[in-house]
């Protein structure tokens, strides 16, 4: 207390100079892993289905386990039911059944207002669904405005509907941009002709023009946006929504292929019913189409509260897992290689990363976790010796002894800023065994020092990620991954918060958290080599990691944890031949300064600094700031 009151008198008379010169080797150092950044992607907070999906109308397939007619409203006086006695296949089960009362004339339908709202932008269209039930003629399908009544895109189409079974019709039209979210998907036809008798409807989609164009595909904008980071790989489909609540509700392969209309949906583990819509083969789309290394996740036996499968009752869930493998990367003359090429896909698929299962020292895992582990294991690597396998937990106690060589594992941080900076160095000193990895498969800052959620990633929480991410970069011989989590929410059905990126139905509102600004600064400067960087101050509360490319251009990622800025020179003595200039971005704010949606006010400022061999670079780190410089050669 003295000392502190001593200093701060100081202070006044001599302002504290704050100053650190880091040197930059340009010899020695590691190798970096060249996976280190990615995504961890699961259905939760609606990131799937109303997230990522393109299909934006909700409860199109009555999934789930106890469906409602939630979403969809009458338009005019008709009667909507969900009918369980007029199927559309043996996986969905259930239709909207629409009775018209006798003597009604004029439009009338129903509509589907979607995930809390229907995006509609200046955009193309396609609109797809199942009708059964006697009629001939105009069926029109709009986007309207709810509140305002205003049309914003519409396609009459002709239909000849019969009894006898469901007939499939597609439209494609334009939309004009709504100046919000508050709208619907609607489908009339002329009640005159069905008054007095119903029809019935299935599996109604609409999507926007999606990402690379893929039928059934993700979203164009949050696919760029996602991009935009710069990632290397995907870890799907879980995460706990892989589990299930007991063993026939986990996440099952063989029901998210093939046409939408032969998959089931299930309950999933975040309190809604999951279309599966994304499948399989949308997610290995998505990795070929954004060049991730898909990290594929299988059921290890595990499930959130519903028992535990081991021993020899593992066998089945071990074949299925290899059934699994030989649909994806099987030739076309097996069984199941067969099946993959028949939905579009001939080509073997690339795999060369699988996580068996989740969090399997959590939910009463441990003790049977190294058995389980070892059943996968065996099989799948006598069957694919050169998939490397990662078990889902790092705690040595749920963990086969020793560890197969090669294998990697898993950990996760959910953690409080002071807890991150407290595990910067947590790989530093950890055993370096050949053919072993760190996958980092989740982290985020969620809660303040005080232990109050937080439910914005803010600027301090995500500069302490920040810090912890020099940590594993400068450990990136060993730590081979890491992903931020929750990637996605729907900000108006989310249950878990912060997410590294949020959207709703308004226009505009795809937001980038302050740690999506962060995983973007690192992703996209990243080096194949961990150069030694050495320092006339100690780490803490400056943090730093330097790297650099194949092509000779070099990267210093530096983090201040502290409120006040701190001047930083940069030296690299053997960088011969560096351009003066050097790139500069910065990211800083407020320490509780967050990314709303429609007010964005966190983003890194772009700029330069001269400099030179001989001087260095010098530049300001702000306070609870990050800065990344680079320097071409
Ligand atoms: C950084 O350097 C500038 C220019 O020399 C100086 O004005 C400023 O006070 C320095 N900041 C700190 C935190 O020392
Ligand atoms: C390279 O890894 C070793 C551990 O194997 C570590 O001691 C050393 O500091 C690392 N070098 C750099 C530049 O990170
Ligand atoms: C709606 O239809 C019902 C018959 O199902 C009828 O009793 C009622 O009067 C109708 N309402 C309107 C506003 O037409
Ligand atoms: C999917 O595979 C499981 C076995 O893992 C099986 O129980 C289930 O019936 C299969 N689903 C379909 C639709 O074939
Ligand atoms: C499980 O692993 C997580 C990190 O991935 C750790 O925080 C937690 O303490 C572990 N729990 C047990 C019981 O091993
Ligand atoms: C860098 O140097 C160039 C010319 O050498 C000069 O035009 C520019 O203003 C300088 N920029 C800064 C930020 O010092
Ligand atoms: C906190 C919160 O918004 N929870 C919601 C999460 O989403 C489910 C449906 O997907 C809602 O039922 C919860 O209320």
């Amino acid at each position: 207390m003295l000392l502190s009151q001593a200093l701060g008198l100081a202070s006044i008379f001599f302002p504290l100079i704050q100053a650190a010169t880091l040197t930059v080797s340009t010899t020695g150092g590691n190798a970096s892993s060249p996976l280190l950044y990615g995504l961890m992607f699961e259905d939760i907070n609606n990131s799937g289905d109303g997230g990522i999906h393109g299909q934006l109308l909700q409860n199109n397939g009555f999934q789930g386990t106890s469906p409602t007619l939630a979403s969809y409203a009458a338009v005019g006086n008709t009667t909507l039911t969900l009918d369980t006695t007029v199927p559309l296949t043996s996986a969905i089960t259930k239709t909207l059944k629409v009775t018209v009362p006798s003597g009604t004339t004029g439009s009338v339908g129903f509509s589907n207002s979607g995930y809390s709202g229907v995006p509609v932008n200046a955009d193309t269209y396609q609109s797809y669904f199942w009708i059964k039930g006697s009629y001939t003629g105009t069926i029109t399908i709009s986007l309207v405005g709810s509140s305002s009544g205003i049309v914003y895109g519409s396609s009459d189409i002709t239909v000849t509907s019969t009894a006898a079974k469901f007939t499939y019709v597609t439209t494609t039209f334009a939309s004009s941009q709504s100046p919000d979210g508050d709208n619907v998907w609607q489908l009339t036809f002329d009640g005159s002709k069905v008054a007095g008798s119903s029809l019935w409807f299935g599996l109604v989609q609409l999507f926007p023009v999606t990402y690379h164009e893929r039928f059934n595909g993700i979203r164009a904008d949050v696919g760029n946006f996602l991009e935009a980071i710069g990632p290397s790989f995907l870890r799907f489909p879980g995460g706990n929504n892989l589990e299930g609540a007991s063993p026939g509700d986990r996440w099952k392969w063989n029901e998210t292929i093939g046409p939408v209309e032969n998959r089931p949906g299930r309950q999933g583990d975040w309190g809604y019913a999951n279309t599966d819509a994304l499948g399989l083969m949308e997610y290995l789309q998505w990795c070929e189409d954004m060049s991730l290394t898909p990290i594929l996740a299988i059921w290890s036996g595990l499930t959130l509260g519903g028992g535990i499968i081991s021993g020899a009752a593992l066998t089945p869930y071990v074949d299925d897992a290899l059934n699994e493998l030989e649909f994806l990367l099987g030739p076309t003359t097996s069984t199941w290689g067969a099946l993959r090429a028949s939905y579009g896909h001939p080509t073997p698929y690339s795999i060369s990363h699988l996580e068996i299962g989740n969090e399997d020292n959590l939910s009463g895992g441990c003790g049977t976790y190294a058995s389980r582990f070892t059943a996968f294991y065996d099989a799948i690597h006598a069957a694919y010796p050169s998939i490397t396998l990662i078990a889902s937990t790092t705690s040595s106690s749920c963990l086969p002894s020793p560890l197969p060589s090669g294998v990697w594992t898993d950990i996760h941080h959910y953690e409080e800023p002071a807890q991150f900076i407290s595990l910067f160095d947590e790989f530093d000193n950890y055993p370096r065994t050949p053919g072993y990895g760190i996958f980092v498969g989740e982290y985020a800052n969620t809660a303040t020092d005080s232990g109050a959620t937080t439910y914005w990633s803010n600027v301090q929480g995500a500069v302490s990620e920040a810090v912890y991410m020099i940590g594993l970069e400068r450990n990136s011989d060993l730590v081979k991954m890491a992903s931020y989590a929750p990637l996605l929410e729907h900000f108006n059905m989310a249950e878990w918060s912060p997410d590294l990126v949020g959207l709703d139905s308004r226009p505009g509102s795809l937001t980038g958290s302050v740690s999506y600004c962060v995983q973007k600064l690192f992703s996209k400067a990243r080096g194949s080599t961990i150069l030694p960087a050495t320092a006339d101050v100690d780490f803490n509360p400056l943090f730093w990691v330097a790297s650099m490319t194949d092509t000779g251009t070099y990267y210093v990622k530096i983090a201040n944890y502290q409120i006040g800025s701190q001047n930083v020179t940069v030296r690299i003595p053997g960088a011969e031949g560096a351009s003066e200039k050097a790139g500069l971005q910065t990211l800083t704010g407020a320490p509780t300064q967050s990314n709303y949606p429609l007010d964005i006010t966190v983003l890194p400022v772009e700029g330069f600094v001269n400099g030179s061999v001989a001087s260095g670079w010098t530049f300001e780190v702000p306070g609870y700031g990050i800065t990344v410089l680079t320097v071409t050669s």
